[in-house]
């Protein structure tokens, strides 16, 4: 069974935290990334404290290993509990960001393969499985792989072993939770909750895949 993550990619503050708290009782962490914290600024995470929760940074950190620390040092200090990164840029920028979560009692995870259709062009040909070794070896705490493509996770899994595996593409992406609840450790859902009607029903709805927790 796997954690249910919300991908909060909504871009007004006041929509954002109506819908964080209507979803928080069923959810395992929250999901920021740049179109809400571009629209709303770095200390608006500090406003989601409320909802007990803990917070994933998708800035898919990609620099060089200095810039990537700066950037780490900024998410953990706003209150994050984890960091993306990216993983093509190599170990030694994989390093510094899992240095700083290390630091900060926090963790680091690496986007091994992307979940949108155009991410085979450079992921698949033995790319992912690179970045998802690279990720075990610079001690990250998991991967990102994709729920859009269940086979791909699977072969993912063979080299991370017990690391994270973070899923996102269920729902608006075509994803099917249940073809991947059982082979990773959360799945990240946005839009199929953020953009419905009602966010706590639709986060309530897979609770199947959270059973257990
Ligand atoms: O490979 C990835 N695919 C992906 O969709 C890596 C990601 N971090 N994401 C993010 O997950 C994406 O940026 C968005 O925040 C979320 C998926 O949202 P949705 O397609 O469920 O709305």
């Amino acid at each position: 069974m796997a954690d249910l993550i919300l991908a909060l990619d909504a871009t007004e503050k006041k929509l954002a935290l109506k819908i964080a708290r209507a979803a928080a009782p069923h959810l395992d962490a929250i999901k920021l990334g740049y179109p809400l914290i571009l629209s709303c600024g770095l200390a608006f995470a500090a406003e989601f404290e409320e909802f007990d929760v803990p917070l994933i940074a998708d800035f898919k950190v990609a620099d060089i290993p200095n810039t990537n620390r700066l950037i780490a040092e900024q998410v953990f200090d706003a209150g994050f509990a984890s960091i993306i990164c990216h993983g093509f840029c190599g170990k030694d920028s994989v390093e510094a960001c899992v240095s700083v979560a290390e630091d900060y009692g926090g963790a680091c995870f690496v986007v091994a393969e992307m979940s949108h259709p155009g991410a085979t062009a450079f992921f698949h040909g033995g790319a992912a499985e690179k970045i998802a070794e690279l990720a075990r070896e610079c001690g990250a705490d998991g991967i990102i792989a994709p729920a859009t493509r269940p086979e791909r996770v699977k072969a993912l899994r063979k080299i991370v072993g017990t690391r994270k595996i973070l899923s996102p593409g269920v729902g608006a992406q075509g994803g099917d939770a249940a073809a991947v609840a059982e082979i990773v450790d959360g799945i990240i859902v946005g839009r199929a909750i953020y953009e419905s009607d009602d966010p706590a029903a639709a986060a309530r709805s897979f609770a199947h895949v959270r059973l257990g927790r």
